[in-house]
Protein backbone atom coordinates (compact mmCIF):
# COMPACT_ATOMS: atom_id res chain seq x y z
CA UNK A 1 0.00 0.00 0.00
CA UNK A 2 0.91 3.55 -0.53
CA UNK A 3 2.55 5.28 2.06
CA UNK A 4 5.73 5.06 4.91
CA UNK A 5 5.65 5.66 8.48
CA UNK A 6 7.98 4.27 11.24
CA UNK A 7 6.41 1.48 12.30
CA UNK A 8 2.99 -0.61 11.98
CA UNK A 9 3.57 -1.89 15.86
CA UNK A 10 2.30 1.59 17.06
CA UNK A 11 -0.85 1.84 15.57
CA UNK A 12 -3.27 0.04 18.29
CA UNK A 13 -2.05 2.85 20.49
CA UNK A 14 -2.86 5.59 17.69
CA UNK A 15 -6.31 3.96 17.40
CA UNK A 16 -6.60 4.94 21.17
CA UNK A 17 -5.57 8.49 20.91
CA UNK A 18 -7.68 9.38 18.19
CA UNK A 19 -10.76 7.95 19.51
CA UNK A 20 -9.94 10.00 22.75
CA UNK A 21 -9.78 13.18 20.19
CA UNK A 22 -12.65 11.87 18.59
CA UNK A 23 -14.54 11.99 22.38
CA UNK A 24 -13.34 15.99 22.40
CA UNK A 25 -13.73 17.23 18.95
CA UNK A 26 -18.22 17.08 18.27
CA UNK A 27 -18.14 19.83 16.09
CA UNK A 28 -15.96 17.57 13.66
CA UNK A 29 -18.21 14.74 14.36
CA UNK A 30 -21.12 16.48 14.13
CA UNK A 31 -20.30 17.37 10.29
CA UNK A 32 -18.99 14.14 9.63
CA UNK A 33 -22.32 12.71 10.53
CA UNK A 34 -24.31 15.50 8.76
CA UNK A 35 -22.24 14.57 5.57
CA UNK A 36 -21.15 10.50 5.50
CA UNK A 37 -24.44 10.06 3.07
CA UNK A 38 -24.74 13.13 0.94
CA UNK A 39 -20.69 12.75 0.27
CA UNK A 40 -19.95 16.42 -1.07
CA UNK A 41 -16.19 15.72 -1.58
CA UNK A 42 -16.81 12.89 -3.67
CA UNK A 43 -14.34 13.01 -6.79
CA UNK A 44 -12.32 14.85 -4.51
CA UNK A 45 -8.32 14.01 -4.25
CA UNK A 46 -7.02 16.09 -1.43
CA UNK A 47 -3.60 16.25 -0.55
CA UNK A 48 -2.64 17.60 2.73
CA UNK A 49 0.31 18.82 4.23
CA UNK A 50 -0.09 19.52 7.57
CA UNK A 51 0.82 17.95 11.56
CA UNK A 52 -0.11 14.30 11.61
CA UNK A 53 -1.47 14.87 15.22
CA UNK A 54 -4.92 12.65 16.80
CA UNK A 55 -6.46 15.68 15.95
CA UNK A 56 -5.45 15.76 12.13
CA UNK A 57 -6.49 12.13 12.11
CA UNK A 58 -10.07 13.06 12.97
CA UNK A 59 -10.00 15.65 10.16
CA UNK A 60 -8.88 12.79 7.77
CA UNK A 61 -11.24 10.37 9.07
CA UNK A 62 -13.82 13.16 8.20
CA UNK A 63 -12.92 14.11 4.89
CA UNK A 64 -12.62 10.59 3.73
CA UNK A 65 -16.17 9.87 4.86
CA UNK A 66 -17.49 12.94 3.00
CA UNK A 67 -16.11 11.34 0.13
CA UNK A 68 -12.41 12.17 -0.73
CA UNK A 69 -9.73 10.53 -1.29
CA UNK A 70 -6.45 12.00 0.45
CA UNK A 71 -2.43 11.43 0.25
CA UNK A 72 -1.33 13.01 3.56
CA UNK A 73 2.17 14.43 4.33
CA UNK A 74 3.65 16.11 7.69
CA UNK A 75 4.44 19.79 7.70
CA UNK A 76 7.35 19.80 10.32
CA UNK A 77 10.06 16.91 10.73
CA UNK A 78 9.59 16.77 14.02
CA UNK A 79 5.83 16.79 14.66
CA UNK A 80 4.42 13.69 13.27
CA UNK A 81 3.34 11.26 15.93
CA UNK A 82 4.20 8.29 15.17
CA UNK A 83 1.20 6.34 16.78
CA UNK A 84 -1.25 8.30 14.47
CA UNK A 85 0.58 8.02 11.74
CA UNK A 86 0.42 4.39 12.29
CA UNK A 87 -2.96 3.97 12.68
CA UNK A 88 -4.30 5.76 9.70
CA UNK A 89 -1.81 3.93 7.49
CA UNK A 90 -3.53 0.57 8.97
CA UNK A 91 -6.76 1.88 7.90
CA UNK A 92 -5.69 2.68 4.31
CA UNK A 93 -5.01 5.99 4.38
CA UNK A 94 -1.88 6.91 2.01
CA UNK A 95 0.89 8.63 4.09
CA UNK A 96 3.86 9.86 4.34
CA UNK A 97 4.92 10.78 7.43
CA UNK A 98 7.39 10.14 10.41
CA UNK A 99 9.13 11.36 13.35
CA UNK A 100 12.42 12.72 12.91
CA UNK A 101 12.91 13.37 8.57
CA UNK A 102 15.19 15.31 7.15
CA UNK A 103 14.74 18.07 4.92
CA UNK A 104 15.40 15.70 1.49
CA UNK A 105 12.81 13.51 3.02
CA UNK A 106 10.75 15.83 4.02
CA UNK A 107 10.01 16.92 0.87
CA UNK A 108 10.04 13.78 -0.71
CA UNK A 109 7.23 12.63 1.24
CA UNK A 110 5.33 16.13 0.33
CA UNK A 111 5.95 15.09 -3.00
CA UNK A 112 4.47 11.31 -3.01
CA UNK A 113 1.43 12.98 -2.14
CA UNK A 114 1.51 14.89 -5.41
CA UNK A 115 1.16 11.83 -7.55
CA UNK A 116 -2.82 10.92 -7.16
CA UNK A 117 -2.47 14.75 -8.70
CA UNK A 118 -4.64 16.58 -6.45
CA UNK A 119 -7.74 18.20 -7.42
CA UNK A 120 -7.66 20.19 -3.89
CA UNK A 121 -4.80 21.11 -1.75
CA UNK A 122 -4.84 21.35 2.25
CA UNK A 123 -1.80 23.02 3.79
CA UNK A 124 -0.12 24.23 6.92
CA UNK A 125 2.69 26.54 6.66
CA UNK A 126 2.21 26.31 2.45
CA UNK A 127 5.00 24.12 1.66
CA UNK A 128 2.85 22.16 -0.29
CA UNK A 129 1.57 25.12 -2.51
CA UNK A 130 5.13 26.06 -2.64
CA UNK A 131 6.16 22.75 -3.81
CA UNK A 132 3.42 22.77 -6.28
CA UNK A 133 4.38 26.70 -7.62
CA UNK A 134 7.70 25.77 -7.53
CA UNK A 135 8.28 22.67 -9.28
CA UNK A 136 4.72 21.08 -10.34
CA UNK A 137 3.18 23.92 -11.78
CA UNK A 138 1.73 21.66 -14.13
CA UNK A 139 -0.51 20.71 -11.43
CA UNK A 140 -2.37 23.52 -10.96
CA UNK A 141 -4.57 23.41 -14.00
CA UNK A 142 -6.25 20.56 -12.17
CA UNK A 143 -6.23 22.24 -8.79
CA UNK A 144 -9.55 23.43 -7.90
CA UNK A 145 -8.39 25.87 -5.44
CA UNK A 146 -6.56 25.36 -1.47
CA UNK A 147 -6.72 25.88 2.09
CA UNK A 148 -4.29 27.76 4.54
CA UNK A 149 -3.98 26.74 8.30
CA UNK A 150 -1.46 29.10 9.90
CA UNK A 151 -0.75 33.20 9.96
CA UNK A 152 2.50 32.68 8.12
CA UNK A 153 1.82 30.72 5.30
CA UNK A 154 -0.94 33.05 4.73
CA UNK A 155 1.15 36.19 4.91
CA UNK A 156 3.18 34.83 1.85
CA UNK A 157 -0.32 33.53 -0.14
CA UNK A 158 -1.52 36.78 -0.11
CA UNK A 159 1.92 38.25 -0.72
CA UNK A 160 1.93 35.41 -4.22
CA UNK A 161 -1.36 36.58 -4.92
CA UNK A 162 -0.44 40.22 -4.98
CA UNK A 163 2.20 39.42 -7.39
CA UNK A 164 0.31 38.08 -9.42
CA UNK A 165 2.02 34.89 -8.80
CA UNK A 166 -0.46 32.71 -7.17
CA UNK A 167 -1.60 30.24 -9.41
CA UNK A 168 -4.61 28.60 -7.99
CA UNK A 169 -7.56 30.07 -5.41
CA UNK A 170 -6.87 29.55 -1.76
CA UNK A 171 -9.03 29.89 1.23
CA UNK A 172 -7.36 31.39 4.78
CA UNK A 173 -8.37 29.25 7.24
CA UNK A 174 -6.13 31.09 9.72
CA UNK A 175 -8.37 33.78 9.08
CA UNK A 176 -11.38 32.84 10.47
CA UNK A 177 -12.64 33.96 13.91
CA UNK A 178 -13.30 30.63 15.08
CA UNK A 179 -9.59 29.76 14.18
CA UNK A 180 -7.29 32.76 15.09
CA UNK A 181 -8.94 33.66 18.27
CA UNK A 182 -9.47 29.88 19.91
CA UNK A 183 -6.22 27.96 18.13
CA UNK A 184 -4.01 30.71 18.10
CA UNK A 185 -4.32 31.94 21.78
CA UNK A 186 -6.27 29.52 23.83
CA UNK A 187 -4.19 26.60 21.96
CA UNK A 188 -0.71 27.99 21.82
CA UNK A 189 -1.56 29.32 24.98
CA UNK A 190 -1.68 26.20 26.81
CA UNK A 191 0.19 23.63 24.32
CA UNK A 192 3.52 25.84 24.49
CA UNK A 193 3.31 26.01 28.13
CA UNK A 194 2.81 22.40 27.68
CA UNK A 195 5.37 21.68 25.75
CA UNK A 196 8.27 23.40 28.11
CA UNK A 197 7.01 21.55 30.77
CA UNK A 198 7.54 18.38 29.37
CA UNK A 199 10.66 18.86 28.01
CA UNK A 200 11.73 20.42 31.04
CA UNK A 201 9.74 19.90 33.91
CA UNK A 202 10.92 23.32 35.67
CA UNK A 203 8.44 25.27 38.04
CA UNK A 204 6.68 28.19 36.62
CA UNK A 205 6.05 30.28 39.42
CA UNK A 206 8.72 32.75 40.25
CA UNK A 207 10.37 32.59 36.33
CA UNK A 208 10.50 35.26 34.53
CA UNK A 209 9.59 34.50 31.09
CA UNK A 210 10.06 36.21 27.92
CA UNK A 211 7.56 36.10 25.03
CA UNK A 212 8.55 37.39 21.80
CA UNK A 213 5.48 38.62 19.80
CA UNK A 214 2.43 39.94 20.97
CA UNK A 215 0.29 38.74 18.26
CA UNK A 216 -2.93 36.23 18.88
CA UNK A 217 -0.03 33.56 20.07
CA UNK A 218 2.23 35.02 21.75
CA UNK A 219 -0.84 36.71 23.57
CA UNK A 220 -2.30 33.02 24.60
CA UNK A 221 1.63 32.08 25.84
CA UNK A 222 1.95 35.32 28.17
CA UNK A 223 -1.55 34.87 29.62
CA UNK A 224 -1.07 31.22 30.68
CA UNK A 225 2.66 31.93 31.70
CA UNK A 226 1.65 34.47 33.77
CA UNK A 227 -1.19 32.47 35.39
CA UNK A 228 1.17 29.95 36.57
CA UNK A 229 2.87 32.81 38.16
CA UNK A 230 5.78 33.65 36.11
CA UNK A 231 6.85 37.09 35.00
CA UNK A 232 6.54 38.26 31.26
CA UNK A 233 8.56 40.26 29.70
CA UNK A 234 6.90 41.24 26.33
CA UNK A 235 9.46 42.32 23.47
CA UNK A 236 7.57 43.43 20.23
CA UNK A 237 7.96 45.59 16.82
CA UNK A 238 4.84 46.84 16.71
CA UNK A 239 3.84 50.14 18.77
CA UNK A 240 0.38 48.57 18.97
CA UNK A 241 0.91 45.07 19.85
CA UNK A 242 3.60 46.65 22.96
CA UNK A 243 0.75 48.51 23.98
CA UNK A 244 -1.68 46.33 24.36
CA UNK A 245 1.28 43.50 26.16
CA UNK A 246 1.88 47.04 28.43
CA UNK A 247 -1.94 47.60 29.70
CA UNK A 248 -2.36 43.64 29.63
CA UNK A 249 0.13 44.66 32.55
CA UNK A 250 3.98 42.99 31.37
CA UNK A 251 6.47 44.65 31.14
CA UNK A 252 7.70 45.67 27.47
CA UNK A 253 11.46 46.34 25.90
CA UNK A 254 13.99 45.23 23.47
CA UNK A 255 15.27 41.72 23.32
CA UNK A 256 18.73 43.28 23.77
CA UNK A 257 17.42 43.87 27.48
CA UNK A 258 15.49 41.08 27.89
CA UNK A 259 17.75 38.72 27.08
CA UNK A 260 20.05 39.03 30.50
CA UNK A 261 16.63 38.69 32.54
CA UNK A 262 14.89 35.78 31.39
CA UNK A 263 14.90 32.37 32.88
CA UNK A 264 12.42 31.13 29.97
CA UNK A 265 12.37 32.37 26.37
CA UNK A 266 9.74 31.41 23.77
CA UNK A 267 9.75 33.25 20.05
CA UNK A 268 6.26 33.59 18.80
CA UNK A 269 6.63 36.22 16.16
CA UNK A 270 6.55 34.62 12.60
CA UNK A 271 10.47 36.63 12.01
CA UNK A 272 13.44 35.06 11.30
CA UNK A 273 16.19 35.70 13.73
CA UNK A 274 14.87 37.17 16.37
CA UNK A 275 17.40 35.44 19.18
CA UNK A 276 20.58 35.61 17.73
CA UNK A 277 24.45 35.42 18.73
CA UNK A 278 24.59 38.37 21.08
CA UNK A 279 21.18 37.11 23.06
CA UNK A 280 22.76 33.92 23.76
CA UNK A 281 25.65 35.69 24.65
CA UNK A 282 24.38 37.82 27.14
CA UNK A 283 21.56 34.58 28.40
CA UNK A 284 22.00 33.70 32.25
CA UNK A 285 23.41 30.10 32.86
CA UNK A 286 20.76 27.83 32.37
CA UNK A 287 18.45 29.51 30.22
CA UNK A 288 16.17 27.94 28.29
CA UNK A 289 14.66 28.63 24.88
CA UNK A 290 12.24 27.62 22.19
CA UNK A 291 9.98 28.85 19.69
CA UNK A 292 6.36 28.26 18.96
CA UNK A 293 5.78 30.07 15.52
CA UNK A 294 5.58 27.51 12.46
CA UNK A 295 9.28 28.27 10.81
CA UNK A 296 12.25 27.09 12.93
CA UNK A 297 14.06 30.08 12.07
CA UNK A 298 13.17 32.42 14.61
CA UNK A 299 16.01 31.40 16.96
CA UNK A 300 19.44 31.55 15.40
CA UNK A 301 20.69 28.00 16.06
CA UNK A 302 23.59 28.77 13.61
CA UNK A 303 24.80 31.42 15.45
CA UNK A 304 24.39 29.56 18.50
CA UNK A 305 25.89 26.78 17.46
CA UNK A 306 29.12 28.58 16.53
CA UNK A 307 29.22 29.72 20.42
CA UNK A 308 28.81 26.41 21.56
CA UNK A 309 31.48 24.00 22.80
CA UNK A 310 29.76 21.08 23.60
CA UNK A 311 25.90 20.02 22.99
CA UNK A 312 24.42 17.46 25.44
CA UNK A 313 20.59 15.91 25.43
CA UNK A 314 19.62 15.87 28.75
CA UNK A 315 16.27 15.16 28.35
CA UNK A 316 13.87 14.69 25.31
CA UNK A 317 13.67 17.50 23.32
CA UNK A 318 16.12 19.48 25.80
CA UNK A 319 19.48 20.25 24.65
CA UNK A 320 22.22 21.84 26.47
CA UNK A 321 24.77 24.04 24.81
CA UNK A 322 27.54 24.70 26.84
CA UNK A 323 29.24 28.09 25.20
CA UNK A 324 32.47 29.50 25.03
CA UNK A 325 31.22 32.20 27.78
CA UNK A 326 30.65 29.16 30.30
CA UNK A 327 27.23 29.70 31.02
CA UNK A 328 24.68 27.11 29.33
CA UNK A 329 21.31 27.48 27.37
CA UNK A 330 18.97 24.60 26.76
CA UNK A 331 17.14 24.74 23.63
CA UNK A 332 14.04 22.86 23.28
CA UNK A 333 12.79 20.87 20.61
CA UNK A 334 15.36 22.34 18.10
CA UNK A 335 14.26 25.73 18.22
CA UNK A 336 10.91 23.78 16.06
CA UNK A 337 7.50 24.36 17.82
CA UNK A 338 7.67 23.52 21.38
CA UNK A 339 3.88 22.28 20.99
CA UNK A 340 4.45 20.08 18.83
CA UNK A 341 7.09 18.54 19.31
CA UNK A 342 7.75 18.11 22.90
CA UNK A 343 3.87 17.75 23.44
CA UNK A 344 0.98 17.00 21.41
CA UNK A 345 -0.12 20.38 19.60
CA UNK A 346 -3.14 21.80 20.63
CA UNK A 347 -5.79 20.46 22.56
CA UNK A 348 -8.75 18.59 20.77
CA UNK A 349 -11.10 20.76 21.66
CA UNK A 350 -9.34 24.27 20.05
CA UNK A 351 -8.56 21.85 17.08
CA UNK A 352 -12.39 20.93 16.37
CA UNK A 353 -13.10 24.55 15.65
CA UNK A 354 -9.46 25.10 12.95
CA UNK A 355 -10.08 21.55 11.15
CA UNK A 356 -14.33 22.38 10.84
CA UNK A 357 -13.14 25.68 9.12
CA UNK A 358 -10.59 23.15 7.23
CA UNK A 359 -13.31 20.63 6.42
CA UNK A 360 -15.70 23.47 5.04
CA UNK A 361 -13.42 25.25 3.49
CA UNK A 362 -12.75 22.07 1.57
CA UNK A 363 -16.79 21.96 0.78
CA UNK A 364 -16.42 25.48 -0.15
CA UNK A 365 -13.38 25.30 -3.15
CA UNK A 366 -15.35 21.76 -4.28
CA UNK A 367 -18.77 23.70 -4.98
CA UNK A 368 -17.33 27.07 -5.94
CA UNK A 369 -13.44 26.56 -6.84
CA UNK A 370 -14.07 26.82 -10.98
CA UNK A 371 -15.37 30.12 -10.66
CA UNK A 372 -13.14 31.98 -7.95
CA UNK A 373 -10.28 33.97 -8.84
CA UNK A 374 -6.32 33.04 -8.21
CA UNK A 375 -6.89 35.15 -4.50
CA UNK A 376 -6.89 34.49 -1.50
CA UNK A 377 -10.40 34.19 0.14
CA UNK A 378 -11.35 34.50 3.57
CA UNK A 379 -14.08 31.66 4.93
CA UNK A 380 -17.45 33.23 5.49
CA UNK A 381 -18.88 35.13 8.06
CA UNK A 382 -21.75 32.77 8.30
CA UNK A 383 -20.00 30.03 8.39
CA UNK A 384 -17.63 31.28 10.98
CA UNK A 385 -20.52 32.12 13.37
CA UNK A 386 -21.92 28.81 12.28
CA UNK A 387 -19.47 27.18 13.58
CA UNK A 388 -19.33 28.79 17.03
CA UNK A 389 -22.75 28.21 17.03
CA UNK A 390 -22.67 24.38 16.82
CA UNK A 391 -19.82 24.93 19.04
CA UNK A 392 -21.75 26.56 22.06
CA UNK A 393 -24.81 23.89 21.03
CA UNK A 394 -21.96 21.07 21.92
CA UNK A 395 -20.95 22.74 24.83
CA UNK A 396 -24.93 23.01 25.65
CA UNK A 397 -24.74 26.72 25.85
CA UNK A 398 -27.45 28.43 24.13
CA UNK A 399 -27.39 32.58 23.66
CA UNK A 400 -29.89 35.27 23.39
CA UNK A 401 -31.48 35.99 19.40
CA UNK A 402 -31.81 40.03 18.77
CA UNK A 403 -35.33 40.97 17.86
CA UNK A 404 -36.84 42.57 14.60
CA UNK A 405 -36.65 45.94 16.89
CA UNK A 406 -33.15 45.40 17.78
CA UNK A 407 -32.36 44.32 13.99
CA UNK A 408 -33.70 47.52 12.74
CA UNK A 409 -31.89 49.62 15.88
CA UNK A 410 -28.25 48.00 14.65
CA UNK A 411 -28.69 49.89 11.10
CA UNK A 412 -30.88 53.05 11.90
CA UNK A 413 -29.67 55.96 11.82
CA UNK A 414 -32.23 58.14 13.01
CA UNK A 415 -32.21 57.22 16.58
CA UNK A 416 -29.47 58.83 18.41
CA UNK A 417 -29.14 60.26 22.17
C1 LIG B 1 -2.66 19.70 14.13
C2 LIG B 1 -2.06 21.67 15.09
C3 LIG B 1 -2.24 21.13 16.37
C4 LIG B 1 -2.69 19.81 16.48
O1 LIG B 1 -3.51 25.16 13.94
C5 LIG B 1 -2.18 25.22 14.36
C6 LIG B 1 -1.39 26.14 13.51
O2 LIG B 1 -1.79 27.18 12.99
C7 LIG B 1 -0.07 25.55 13.36
C8 LIG B 1 1.14 26.11 12.83
O3 LIG B 1 1.95 25.15 12.24
C9 LIG B 1 -0.02 24.34 14.14
C10 LIG B 1 -1.44 23.90 14.18
N1 LIG B 1 -1.68 22.94 15.27
C11 LIG B 1 -1.59 23.18 16.58
N2 LIG B 1 -1.92 22.09 17.28
N3 LIG B 1 -2.27 20.95 13.98
N4 LIG B 1 -2.89 19.12 15.33
N5 LIG B 1 -2.93 19.22 17.66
Amino acid sequence: MAGKIKDIKLAPTGKLKIEWAEAHMPVMMALREKYSSSKPLKGMRISGCLHVTKETAVLIRTLVAAGAEVAWSGCNPLSTQDDVAAALYEEGIPIWAWHGLTTAEFYWCIEQTLLQKPNLTLDDGADLVFTIHNQHQELAAGILGGSEETTTGVHRLRAMADDGKLLYPMVAVNDAETKWDFDNVYGTGQSSIDGILRATSILYAGKTMVVAGYGHCGKGVAKRASGMGANVIVTEVKPTAALKAMLDGFRVMPMDQAAGLGDIFITATGMKDVIVSRHFEKMKDGAIVCNTGHYDCELNLKELSAMTTTKKEIRANCMQHKLKNGRSVFVLGEGRLVNLVAAEGHPSEVMDMSFANQFMAMVFLTQNGSKLEKKVYDISAEQDQEIARLKLKTMGVSIDTLTEVQIRYKTAYSEGT
